[in-house]
């Protein structure tokens, strides 16, 4: 009862689905089959779903859980029951990682991790500077050394110093490969993998690398105590309220990767897309930067200033409505259900909820949903239609599965956008690039260059 193009229909689709970006080609096949429709992928059955209506009934925790198929069953072969791959609370390790680290990303942690912030931001600005008004800067690239480097800082006070390499560090790239790798893996049918050979032997490499440079790092800050109130010593000496339980150093060492995994290229496309809109609707590039020099003039910016940059916060929002870096998250049903009242699921059949269809809802964002369109996100206007039309921004996932980095992530894209903004005058190297978006686990543009040319009272 569920529509969908037919077998041989779907394969004559898959040739219009564009391997560098599923999601695009997934939102097509929404317009034409409508927000929930269904597809085969060998013998198992996928459900997707693309409105704020459907968001909103799977977003109820008492009916639907995650799942960890796909892309994030294969990296649990690298960080197993880490927190973004455990199955969730029954996998006793996720609850006892939620309920210790949790308070680290809170408002107060977040808040102490701002001086960290801000000197991997100055890098940046002091390399754009140096590279003077002429270079071609390659976006993404900059923006995925930054995060990098400042959830490394932030997580374990850890120096990747990118900036200063043109290779990026091992860790990066055995990290890089392996994702890449997962991506490739759930892709490819089981009973293929073996005959990977080299793939394979990359591949486990890769993990055996990365677990044991986790290892090195812990036992480092065990051998060399600090009073840093960074995220490894509060997973090395966090005790879990409910168990009384500390973290194993297997625990330590998932967490730890996921959170150069999951921190890094996530805020860096939300970076990358927020110039990219900025940019291509030069009116609301004018108005953030008003906004900047109104809130923080020529001072050095300070974590106080933060609260005083809606129309910025807007745009951050905007950017992720459009191009959710996290494009998509699976769920499914815990028992047998309908949904919208009549459409049959199973339990545990993985339901694909679509951001990207979901956040352009035309009955909730209207006709011009695939505007970019910042004013729409300023605090009343978002949190009256969060009441309206209730999960129809989710970027961030939904409930106690939801991103646990949130905070951090806003505060870096907050500060360094302010940043730029501040020291810059930005725009595309070539004004007619158009949007390309690459897809691996997360989006982001690709191709989009810009030149940065200091402002004449900072220069
Ligand atoms: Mn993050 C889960 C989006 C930044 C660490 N994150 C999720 C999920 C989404 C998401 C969506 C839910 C995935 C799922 O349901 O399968 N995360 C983002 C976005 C940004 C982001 C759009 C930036 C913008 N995330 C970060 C940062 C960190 C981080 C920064 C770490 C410092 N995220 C996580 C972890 C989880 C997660 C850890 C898994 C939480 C859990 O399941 O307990």
């Amino acid at each position: 009862d569920i529509p969908g193009p037919p077998g041989r229909r779907f394969f004559g689709n898959l040739r219009d689905i564009d391997p560098d970006n599923t999601m695009d080609s997934l939102c097509r096949l929404t317009e034409i089959y409508g927000p929930i429709w269904k597809f085969h992928l060998g013998t198992e059955e996928r459900i997707v779903i693309g409105s704020q209506k459907l968001m909103d009934e799977v977003c109820d925790e008492a009916r639907f859980v995650k799942v960890v198929a796909a892309v994030l069953k294969q990296a649990r072969n690298g960080v197993q029951d880490g927190l973004g791959t455990a199955h969730g609370p029954e996998e006793r390790n996720w609850g006892i990682a939620h309920r210790i680290l949790a308070p680290h990303f809170g408002p107060l942690a977040i808040a102490n991790m701002f001086g960290d912030m801000q000197d991997i931001a100055t890098q940046l600005v002091l390399k754009w500077a140096r590279h003077g008004p002429e270079h071609n800067i390659q976006v993404t690239e900059d923006f995925t050394r930054l995060t990098l480097d400042a959830i490394a800082l932030c997580a374990m006070d850890y120096r990747f110093n990118s900036y200063y390499r043109e290779a990026m560090h091992p860790f990066i790239d055995a990290l890089a490969s392996f994702l890449e790798t997962n991506a490739g893996r759930a892709k490819r049918s089981a009973v293929m993998q073996p005959l990977c050979v080299f793939e394979n032997h990359r591949y486990w490499g890769n993990i055996e690398q990365l677990r044991r440079t986790g290892h090195a790092v812990i036992n480092a800050r065990k051998q060399h105590p600090s009073d840093k109130k960074d995220l490894l010593n509060a997973m090395l000496h966090g005790v879990d309220p409910h168990t009384s339980e500390r973290m194993t150093d297997d625990s330590v060492v998932n967490n730890m990767i996921t959170f150069l995994f999951a921190g890094h290229e996530t805020t860096s496309g939300l970076l990358s897309f927020t110039f990219y809109y900025l940019l291509s609707n030069p009116a609301t590039y004018v108005k953030a930067q008003q906004e900047v020099d109104d809130a923080i003039g020529r001072d050095r910016i300070t974590s106080s200033h933060l609260a005083r940059l809606p129309y910025l916060s807007a745009v951050l929002r905007e950017s992720l409505r459009l191009s959710p870096t996290v494009p998509a998250i699976a769920l499914a049903a815990k028992e047998d259900t309908t949904l919208s009242g009549k459409y049959k699921v199973r339990a545990n059949a993985p339901i694909i909820a679509l951001f990207a269809a979901v956040h352009r809802d035309p009955l909730v964002y209207g006709s011009d949903a695939d505007e970019f369109r910042p004013d729409r996100m300023l605090d009343i206007e978002f949190e009256q239609r969060n009441k309206e039309f209730p999960n129809c921004w989710k970027p961030f996932g939904n409930g106690m599965r939801g991103c646990i980095g949130r905070s951090f992530a806003w505060q870096q894209a907050l500060v360094v956008a302010a940043m730029l903004l501040q020291s810059f005058d930005l725009s595309m190297s070539d004004p007619s690039y158009r949007l390309q978006v690459k897809q691996a686990l997360t989006i982001k543009p690709e191709g989009f260059h810009m030149r940065a040319q200091l402002r004449s009272h900072v220069a």
